[in-house]
């Protein structure tokens, strides 16, 4: 039964790994066996966390690069697999948030996120579906997001991008099914982050997320590795289009 959630001689490049979500999937699917592929945009802060985790047991390489770069995207695969290295488990985690009413929001800002939470995985996922396909076989997981399927006031453009990871995925399970691959999203609840430190901090917003969430407290980033783990190995081979919630219960009630 072990076999059927063992990554062993697969690996993986999850975006935005150093921290946060990313950095606590890339160590679940690590344990599941997976060779990691860690990513940042800081080259200082990829190259330690990398260190970090083959410290602790893991096969780890460090692949600095801008997700929303389109040639530095092209390029990092070009690389990987000159080094001999397949993309079997594609994971698009990395995310921004910017906080702020519609009507003070700059274009820039609208794009920057638009562009890191969902333009980076059609990038990521075009060039890891060019090398998946000739092989009929693949593994790639979005990151959504309660806000995949609701708003929240102040938090537009991030809804907006992760509203559209969840049409993007099942379009990846469209197109790239017929060739043995799945694309499936994880939407997280609110979870004990960086990103949400500011959230967190406010007494009221840490009281609405707690009465809110059946489960009666904030998710904790490894939290999400079961399903990273599932979504990533041969146990969902016929799961294909999804979005697995692992919310502690808040999208399924009033
Ligand atoms: C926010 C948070 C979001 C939530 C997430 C929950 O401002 O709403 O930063 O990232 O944590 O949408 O799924």
């Amino acid at each position: 039964m072990a076999g059927l959630f063992d990554l062993t001689g697969r690996t993986a490049l999850i975006t935005g790994s150093t921290r946060g979500l990313g950095r606590a999937i890339a160590e679940g699917l690590g344990g599941a066996g997976a060779a990691l592929v860690v990513n940042g945009r800081d080259r200082h802060a990829t190259e330690t966390a990398a260190r970090e985790m083959r410290e602790a047991g893991f096969n780890a390489r460090a692949a600095a690069f801008d997700v929303t770069d389109e040639a530095a995207v092209t390029a990092i695969f070009r690389d990987l697999e000159a080094e001999g290295a397949t993309i079997d488990i594609l994971v698009n985690n990395a995310g921004i948030q910017h906080r702020q009413p519609m009507v003070e929001l700059s274009l820039a800002d609208w794009q920057r996120v638009i562009d890191t939470n969902l333009t980076s995985a059609f990038l990521l996922g075009r060039e890891a579906a060019r090398r998946m396909i000739p092989r009929g076989r693949g593994k790639i997981i979005n990151i959504g997001s309660l806000t995949s399927e609701l708003a929240r006031a102040t938090v537009i453009p991030y809804t907006v991008a992760k509203g559209g990871i969840r049409l993007l995925t099942k379009g990846m399970a469209a197109e790239w099914g017929p060739h043995g691959i799945q694309a499936n999203a994880i939407g997280p609840g609110y979870m004990l982050t960086e990103m949400n430190e500011a959230l967190t901090a406010n007494p009221q917003f840490d009281a609405w997320v707690k009465g809110r969430t059946p489960a009666g407290r904030w998710g904790r980033p490894e939290e999400l590795v079961g399903t990273a783990i599932y979504l990533a190995s041969g146990a969902s081979d016929y799961v294909n289009g999804q979005l697995i919630f692992v919310d502690g219960g808040m999208i399924s009630v009033l």
